[in-house]
C-alpha cells in the first residue's frame, strides 16, 4: 500500500507511519491511525491515542502550496485569533467551534521531515462530522450560519499578517492564463465532453469578472475563508448543528460573494462534485443556506447584489480549473481514476447553465429582487 501525495511524493506505508510516529506527541500511546476525510489537495490522517484526545495530522501540499511552512503558520496565526475572538463572545458564537494548532516543543506550529515535506497537528473536533453533499433538511441553514458567524469573528483579523497562501487563488485571468497554456501544449480529445467543456469555458468568458462591479460600488475586501466547500464544515452527528469550518489553508483578503458564492456551489448541487447525472443547482437549498447567513452576519445591498455573480464566477472557475488540470495530467487535483477531473469540470458546468437559468430566483434569495 502506498500513501500518494497528489503531484510528487510518494510514500511507504512504513515510511509514512515513521515520519509520524517521529513528531507526534505521545507516539507511544497512539492507538489507531487512519485516513481522514476526502480533501483534493492534503493528505489528513487521524491519530487516535489511549489516553489524549485525537489530532488531526496533515502533511501540506508542497506541489500546490509554494511556501508550506508559510501556509502552517497561515493556519496556526488564524485558528488562534479565531479561539480568542471566540472566547471574548462565546455566548453569541457558542456552538462554533475551530480547530487548534499545536505548538511543538521548539515554539512552531508545523513539523519538517528528512525529505522537506511539512506537517502539522490539529485538535480533532469531537463529535464533528463532514459531508461530500447536502444530507439533511437543516444542514443549509446551519451551513450559512456557521459561513456568517465565521465572517463576523473575522471581520477585525488583520490579514496582513498573512502570507499569500496559493498566489493566482480565485483570480480569473491567471485560470484563463494557465488554461491557455496548456491547451496550446497538451492533450486534446475528440471526447464529446471535452468539446463540451471547451464550449463552455470560451462562451463565457466575458461576462464574469466581479472588478468591475465592485469598483462601481466601492465594495471593500474582507477576510473570507477560501475554500468553503461542503465537506470542510464539520456538524454535530447527532444534532446536525454546524460546528465548524475548517481546512483552513486558503484564508485571505478577498470577497465575500467569492466565499458565498463557492460554499453555494458546493451545497446547491446535491449530486456532488463526482456524480455524473442530473446536475441541477437546487434553489431551495440556496434559499435555505443564505438565509442562515443573513441572520449571522449583516450583509450591505452591494454585497448581496453580488451574490448570484459570486455563484456563477466560482463555479466557472472550479470547471476551469479542473478542465486545465486534465489538460495538464492531473497535477493538482488528486484524481483516483483517469479522466476523473475532466468529468468533474463537465459536471461544474451543468452546475453553471442551471444557475444562469436560476438568475432571478437566486438574486430573489439574496434578497434584491
Ligand atoms: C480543493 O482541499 P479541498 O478539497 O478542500 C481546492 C478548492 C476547490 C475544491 C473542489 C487549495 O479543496 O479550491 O474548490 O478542491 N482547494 C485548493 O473540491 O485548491
Ligand atoms: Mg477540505
Amino acid at each position: 500500500m502506498v500513501e500518494e501525495l497528489t503531484g510528487r511524493a510518494v510514500l511507504s506505508l512504513s515510511q509514512l507511519l515513521s515520519t509520524i510516529y517521529s513528531f507526534i506527541p505521545d507516539p507511544d500511546r497512539v492507538h489507531a491511525i487512519e485516513p481522514l476525510g476526502d480533501g483534493n489537495i492534503n493528505a489528513t490522517y487521524l491519530v487516535t491515542f489511549m489516553d489524549r484526545s485525537p489530532l488531526v495530522v496533515q502533511r501540506l501540499n508542497e506541489s500546490v502550496f509554494p511556501d508550506p511552512i508559510g501556509v502552517a503558520r497561515n493556519v496556526a496565526l488564524v485558528t488562534s485569533y479565531l479561539s480568542k475572538r471566540w472566547s471574548l463572545d462565546s455566548g453569541r458564537y457558542q456552538f462554533c467551534r475551530f480547530p487548534r494548532t499545536f505548538e511543538f516543543q521548539d515554539g512552531r506550529s508545523w513539523f519538517e521531515d528528512q525529505s522537506g515535506g511539512i506537517w502539522r497537528c490539529l485538535s480533532y473536533i469531537d463529535n464533528g462530522v463532514s459531508y461530500p453533499c447536502v444530507v439533511s433538511n437543516d444542514q443549509p441553514a446551519e451551513a450559512g450560519r456557521m459561513l456568517g458567524c465565521f465572517h463576523a469573528l473575522m471581520e477585525s483579523f488583520d490579514s496582513s499578517v498573512l502570507v499569500d497562501p496559493l498566489p493566482g487563488f480565485h483570480n480569473l485571468k491567471n485560470y484563463r492564463g494557465s488554461y491557455l497554456e496548456a491547451l496550446d501544449c497538451n492533450r486534446r480529445s475528440e471526447n464529446a465532453e471535452f468539446h463540451y467543456c471547451l464550449e463552455m469555458i470560451e462562451d463565457r468568458l466575458e461576462s464574469l469578472t466581479l472588478e468591475e462591479r465592485i469598483e462601481e460600488d466601492k465594495i471593500r475586501r474582507r477576510v473570507i475563508h477560501g475554500d468553503p466547500k461542503c465537506d470542510n464544515f464539520l456538524f454535530d452527528r447527532e444534532s446536525g448543528q454546524a460546528l465548524a469550518l475548517i481546512d483552513l489553508d486558503t484564508v485571505s483578503q478577498g470577497l465575500l460573494a467569492v466565499d458565498i458564492g463557492d460554499c453555494l456551489r458546493s451545497f446547491c448541487n446535491p449530486a456532488g462534485e463526482k456524480a455524473g447525472s442530473d446536475i441541477v443547482f437546487d434553489i431551495h437549498i440556496c434559499n435555505q443556506l443564505l438565509k442562515g447567513y443573513l441572520k449571522s452576519f449583516d450583509l450591505s445591498r452591494s454585497e448581496r447584489n453580488l451574490i448570484y455573480h459570486g455563484v456563477r464566477l466560482l463555479t466557472y472557475e472550479l470547471g476551469l480549473r479542473f478542465f486545465t488540470d486534465h489538460l495538464n495530467d492531473d497535477r493538482y487535483f488528486r484524481i483516483t481514476r483517469e479522466g476523473e477531473n475532466l468529468q468533474r469540470a463537465g459536471i461544474q458546468f451543468k452546475l453553471l447553465e442551471s444557475i444562469e437559468k436560476q438568475r432571478s430566483a437566486i438574486e430573489k434569495s439574496a434578497g434584491i429582487v
